[in-house]
């Protein structure tokens, strides 16, 4: 089914595919669109994500495989990207390109930024006084991006990738990925509102591939077996659900950049 690629080395087609995918989700107003997905990591509550616990890659690996799925169902070929914040193109230019030009196709780039639209007025305020996202009562998501070349650095994940167990493995990742949101900025940087910015989905599908990668280095090693039946709410999946990406019908190219 899905391959993912590298969001740095996307073809302008697999780019403009991407474009329409997020278009599309963006314009559905149920279930199936961008407000219902986003919400469900964090605002309207209740805040349904998984973080700094054991569940942590499971929950999201559910979370970005039923968001893929969402944006299959407008456009059947598009798969997820992930961004390689340890590349050297990352240290010179932060985010990748499709993520971060103003237009494309002649129109606003849906991967620059999106709308918040289910937020209450006070909410509205709260957050807009915070920094994380934009003030009025239209608000959108925003960035505020740190130098690029202080994203983590290949060797801090070549060594993470070496833990031997997954409670290792999943402390030391999540560590990095939270720098990352930090990195980023603005409505990034916080659980409420960080899974409606685009890159969003693009940096956890990269923290995904670290995790198959992890997967691939240490066969037999994986979570608690007290918690493979654990539900994975509110995902019809369990932490077993998640442990096979080829079982959930995606996989990694193999692409580096340079
Ligand atoms: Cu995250």
């Amino acid at each position: 089914m899905g391959v993912r690629k590298n969001a740095g080395l996307l073809t302008a087609a697999e780019a403009t595919t991407l474009r329409q995918a997020f278009g599309r989700v963006l314009g559905l107003d149920d279930e199936r669109g961008y407000q219902y997905q986003a919400g469900i990591h964090g605002l309207p509550l209740p805040t349904s994500c998984q973080h700094h616990h054991p569940l942590f890659l499971p929950w999201h690996r559910a979370y970005v495989y039923l968001f893929e799925r969402a944006l299959q169902d407008q456009v059947a070929s598009v798969a997820l990207p992930w961004w390689d914040w340890t590349s050297a193109a990352a240290h010179r230019e932060g985010m990748p390109a499709p993520y971060t030009v103003r237009t494309a196709d002649g129109t606003p780039n849906p991967l620059l930024d999106a709308p918040i639209t289910v937020l209450t007025a006070a909410q509205r305020r709260q957050l807009a006084a915070n920094g994380l996202i934009t003030s009025g009562t239209r608000p959108r998501t925003f960035r505020d991006p740190e130098v690029p070349d202080e994203l983590p650095r290949a060797a801090t994940i070549n060594s993470i990738l070496q833990a031997p167990t997954f409670d290792d493995f999943t402390t030391r990742l999540e560590n990095v990925h939270d720098a990352v949101h930090v990195w980023v900025g603005g409505s990034m940087s916080a659980v409420p509102v960080a899974a409606y910015d685009p890159i969003f989905w693009a940096h956890h599908c990269m923290i995904d591939r670290l995790w198959y990668l992890w997967q691939l280095r240490h066969p037999g090693a994986g979570p608690p077996a007290a918690l493979l039946r654990q539900a994975l709410a509110p995902f019809p999946m369990t932490v077993a659900d998640t442990l096979d990406i080829g079982r959930l019908g995606y996989s990694y190219a193999v692409q580096v950049v340079s």
